[in-house]
């Protein structure tokens, strides 16, 4: 099992995680961490925030020359922006944020005791983690990438390209939304003006994709070891993201199963079963069946509008508007990141599961033996 823990205040010191559990013998690239946190930080519409941090990790603890040694794994994230004991009290509660049940539940009478932590900033922390876990996953020949497929309704017709032209075509340094279709991603970027300058926010879809994994990772034999359930999970605990699908997903449910399940061959050269299609997304009983995993997020618009909505001051209970922080106008290509992450922790962690793995070595060898054990059923 692979574990982690993530600490920090959006304005405080630093963002903080410990991940528990990955196998020892693992060379960690720290640019290739610092390389995911520059792309979780880009982005057209990101705010002014970004331009403040740097995002770049400490590895506290956990690597020997820079290799890991079995033990958790600390990371450390500083905040340039760091004014949490200096920053004013917030009264009048953003509608869709955290603040407004945060204080009841907490008992504080100031919403910044609730949006420090609620905000997603936190996501830097799941992001240096998930590289780490993407490192691995490398290592034994899985590969994780996220694109904007969707942006304040505008739709991005990506259906045909490859993984690797996706991947080439969402390069940061190319790519303004990480949106494979640049025809798209261009009337995205004018929608995200427009709603800029009315003072509002927009919210948009992102697609994982996962290559490589064997078959079988996750199980049907008990509802917590599905891993179309446990990847469900992982992608709604990123704040903002409302909705995931698997495969056809929702279109699935207005079909006939005849169209909707991917016929089965054997391919007797390779020895291996096969499929033309991948209507299920990979994922079938609560487990991988060896083609791509591919999932999507819907992510609402960010909650702290420029222009704000109705809200109440709750010092005085009377009618105001909502407080208006420094924000977004909008995150997609960000939530694809920290989805990528998220997603990679957990095949990562199954794969754990499916094939031991105090080591590297271990994991291989045991990898390797399966996948010549199924060659012959
Ligand atoms: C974010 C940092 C935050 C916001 C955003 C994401 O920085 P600040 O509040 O200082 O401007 O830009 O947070 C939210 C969208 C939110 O709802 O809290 C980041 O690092 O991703």
């Amino acid at each position: 099992m692979l574990r982690y823990m993530t600490a920090g205040e959006s304005h405080g010191k630093g963002e903080v995680v410990i991940l528990d559990g990955m196998p020892a013998g693992l060379k960690v690239d720290v640019e290739y961490i610092n390389a995911e946190l520059k792309k979780r930080m880009h982005g057209y519409g990101r705010g002014g925030r970004m331009l403040i941090e740097e995002d770049k990790v400490d590895i506290v603890s956990g690597l020997r020359k820079g290799i890991t040694i079995g033990s958790p794994i600390a990371l450390l994230v500083k905040n340039n922006d760091f004014k949490i004991n200096d920053l004013p009290d917030v009264y009048c509660p953003r509608p869709g944020h955290a603040d407004l049940t945060g204080i009841l539940k907490y008992g504080s009478a100031d919403c910044r005791d609730i949006l420090e932590r609620a905000s997603a900033r936190e996501s830097v922390s799941r992001v240096a983690m998930g590289a780490l876990t993407k490192l691995m996953l490398e290592e034994l020949g899985i590969n994780v990438l996220s694109h904007v497929v969707e942006l304040g309704g505008i739709k991005a017709d990506t259906d045909d390209l490859s993984f690797d032209a996706i991947l080439k075509k969402t390069d940061i340094s190319m790519s303004k939304l990480r949106c494979a279709d640049t025809a798209a991603e261009e009337l995205m970027c004018k929608k995200i003006d427009a709603a800029q300058e009315k003072g509002d926010t927009l919210g948009g879809v992102f697609e994982v994709i996962v290559t490589g994994t064997p078959p079988g990772l996750g199980s049907y034999t008990q509802w917590d070891n599905r891993l179309d359930g446990i990847l469900g999970r992982a992608l709604l605990s990123i704040p903002a993201v409302k909705a995931i699908s698997i495969g056809d997903g929702v279109d699935s449910a207005s079909k006939n199963g005849s169209v909707v399940h991917d016929p089965i061959s054997y391919d007797a050269k390779d020895n291996v079963y096969c499929r033309k299609t991948n209507h299920a997304g990979g994922l079938e009983g609560g487990m991988t069946n060896a083609m791509d995993i591919v999932l999507k997020g819907y992510m609402k618009p960010i909650a702290t509008l420029k222009e704000p909505l109705d809200s109440v001051d709750i010092r005085t209970k009377e009618k105001a508007k909502a407080s208006t922080e420094r924000s977004d106008v909008t995150a997609v290509s960000a939530c694809g990141v920290i989805a990528e992450s998220v997603v990679a922790f957990e095949i990562a962690s199954s794969m754990k599961d499916k094939f031991g793995g105090d080591s590297m070595e271990e994991i291989k060898r045991n990898l390797i033996s399966y996948m010549e054990s199924i060659k012959a059923r």
